[in-house]
């Protein structure tokens, strides 16, 4: 067995003081730091929009943050403007340890379609190339932690389970938003998909 810790998105603006401040996200990155030593590979992810990005409220005109609207690819939360490339809000949380990442991956990147997961964007097909790292090193088991519990983590750890990867989310050192109770849809989905959650 070859496992690596997934990070998802400890980046400035899932902290407090950021632009879609997830409570209490920069809480989990000491316990996060602590954890890299004892997987085989540690990768980042980063999520990472350009201006107008298509999740951005303001990119459509009269909508607010936390409607939803329909995308082609389905249903789609406006969030406020966040993570933008190459903004303070988009670098990681100055505390985290990214030396130690063999790999950061980066989504969200187009324009039209946003990426929950760190494995496919929000039409459920188009890959972000993560998979095949994972497979060409060898790494059979996941653990995975960070922000959010209820959007990255959640939709990174069922396709990770769905594709065969043994996966494990560590509920402690991740956080929610919790909109309109999709932190208890979450853990259903995670649960129903044979995701292990560890510290619930
Ligand atoms: C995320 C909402 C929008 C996340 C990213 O990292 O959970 N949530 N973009
Ligand atoms: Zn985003």
């Amino acid at each position: 067995m070859t496992n690596a810790l997934i990070v998802i998105d400890i980046q400035n603006d899932f902290c407090p003081g950021g632009a879609l401040a997830v409570p209490e996200g920069d809480m989990i990155v000491p316990r996060i730091n602590a954890m890299m030593g004892d997987f085989d590979a540690v990768i980042l992810t980063q999520d990472w929009h350009p201006a107008g990005h298509g999740s951005f409220a303001s990119s459509h005109l009269g909508k607010s943050p936390y409607e939803v609207i329909d995308m082609p690819y389905g249903a789609q939360v406006l969030w406020p403007d966040h993570c933008m490339q190459g903004t303070r809000g988009g670098a990681f949380h100055d505390d985290l340890q990214t030396d130690r990442a063999d790999m950061i991956i980066r989504k969200g990147f187009r324009r039209n379609i946003d990426s929950y997961s760190a494995f496919f964007e929000n039409d459920h097909e188009t890959p972000t190339g993560l998979e095949g790292y994972l497979r060409t090193r060898g790494i059979t088991d996941l653990t995975l932690a960070g922000l959010a519990t209820d959007f990255c983590v959640h939709y990174s750890a069922v396709d990770a389970a769905r594709l065969g990867f043994g996966v494990t989310v560590r509920m402690e050192e991740s956080r929610a938003i919790d909109l309109d109770g999709s932190l208890a849809a979450a853990v259903a989905a995670m649960k129903a998909t044979g995701v292990r959650l560890s510290g619930a």
